[in-house]
């Protein structure tokens, strides 16, 4: 049987961490996989996340299982994070996912059954793991426009035109925040026209919001996906607390089904315990456990956010600095978009071979398409990119 098996295409992201990893040079700098470190080049465990996973082991009585939607705890304090009170609990379902990877699959396979054949809308560039999961399921992805190769903003006319191309029940998969890899946002006015876009179409609407925290602030960062949730008749939402918690390796996310008809959120809440049953029964509970400690706790929550604004603050300083240094170095303002983007990732806008200059000559890796992840940065070898950049002749 297994000789049947064919090679699959490997992940470019993973594959450019595992040649980083080989690569022997001291002064070698990984700006690839979007993993938050420190000054330090360190992914610290967060202190609020220490203090939570102490008391786990302290009062933690039973590891049997949960339910197939998880603890219930766990939605209703990510529900409260993500959405605040902006849709009513009742319109909403939700379960805990092996991460946020876990969420877009569920939400896809979710999509596949009420509707065979509806297809989903991506930006062009999205993460690529929503291209190869549609494409493993059998699900048509179509890009829509979204970057700007010459303002590295966004192509907004672009993205209007191409989704009013879709035809109603089409899926729109849009990112909450951050977008990744672009780094490239809509506004609020920008995002209120997507909405009516999908009310005048009856498109349903996407969110993967991986990296809350990480942009404009916790509540700044929210308002698009609260503006969304509110506004649309269906709406799915993928949520990754790997990023904003750091807990990465615990497989921590939510997927929520929302439905403006409360009379439809059982049924949606069934086929999601369903779906979990099917892909691996009960999903992973110490992940989750940790993030309901932290989002309870007045006092753990307040420290998680101090933390986490640290974080924010601290890439919204190194992309100011690496903005300042281009500027210098260029001496023009080609590379303001580097302060304006948000989040953990840039795209630079250069070709592949200067990518791949920057990584020969100058030991600097950058995903292939030229997203640079900030959070892999310091103080020190941000002067050494912007150098190195211009010297390629981005
Ligand atoms: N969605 C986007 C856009 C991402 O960048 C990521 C990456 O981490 C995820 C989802 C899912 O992350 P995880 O499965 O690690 O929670
Ligand atoms: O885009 C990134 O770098 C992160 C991490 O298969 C990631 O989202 C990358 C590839 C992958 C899973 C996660």
């Amino acid at each position: 049987m297994f000789e049947h098996l064919k090679p699959q295409p490997a992940d470019k992201i993973l594959a450019l961490m595992q040649m980083y990893r080989e690569d022997p040079r001291d002064q070698k700098i990984d700006l690839g996989v979007g993993v938050y470190k420190n000054a330090e080049g360190v992914t610290p465990v967060m202190r609020a996340v220490k203090a939570a996973e102490k008391r786990i082991l302290e009062e933690q009585e039973s590891k049997a299982y949960t339910g197939l939607a998880g603890d219930p705890a766990y939605a209703d304090a990510m529900i409260g994070l993500i959405l605040g009170t902006s849709v009513p609990r009742g319109n909403i379902a939700a379960v805990a996912t092996p991460g946020g990877t876990g969420a877009c699959r569920q939400a896809f396979e979710m999509i596949r059954m009420a509707n065979p054949s509806a297809r989903v809308f991506v930006s062009n560039p999205t993460w690529p793991n929503h291209l190869s999961i549609l494409n493993y399921l059998g699900i048509e992805a179509v890009p829509y426009r979204y970057f700007d190769g010459e303002t590295r903003g966004v192509d907004f006319d672009g993205m209007i035109a191409d989704l009013n191309t879709a035809k109603s029940g089409d899926v729109v998969l849009l990112h909450g925040c951050c977008h990744n890899p672009t780094g490239a946002n809509l506004n609020l006015v920008q995002w209120q026209e997507v909405v009516n876009i999908i009310n005048e179409l009856g498109l349903v609407a996407m969110i993967d919001i991986a990296y809350q925290g990480f942009g404009d602030g916790l509540e700044e960062d929210a308002q698009a996906t609260r503006l969304v949730a509110s506004s649309v008749k269906e709406c799915l939402i993928a949520a990754s607390c790997s990023k904003n918690f750091g807990v990465y390796r615990e497989r921590t996310g939510l997927l929520m089904a929302i439905s403006a008809d409360a009379g439809q959120t059982a049924l949606n809440q069934s086929t999601l315990a369903f779906l979990n049953r099917q892909n691996y029964s009960f999903p992973p509970d110490h992940g989750a456990r940790v993030v309901t400690t932290i989002l309870t706790d007045p006092v753990l929550r307040a420290d998680w956010e101090a933390e986490l604004e640290e974080i924010r603050l601290s890439m919204l300083g190194l992309r100011q600095q690496l903005a300042d240094e281009l500027q210098r170095h260029s001496g023009s303002d080609r590379f303001g978009f580097v302060a304006q983007h948000r989040g953990m990732f840039s795209r630079l806008g250069a070709a592949p071979e200067l990518v791949e200059q920057l990584r020969a000559d100058h030991g600097i890796y950058m995903v292939g398409d030229s997203r640079l992840n900030i959070a892999g940065l310091n103080a020190n070898t941000v002067p050494i990119l912007a150098k190195a950049i211009i010297d390629v002749g981005v």
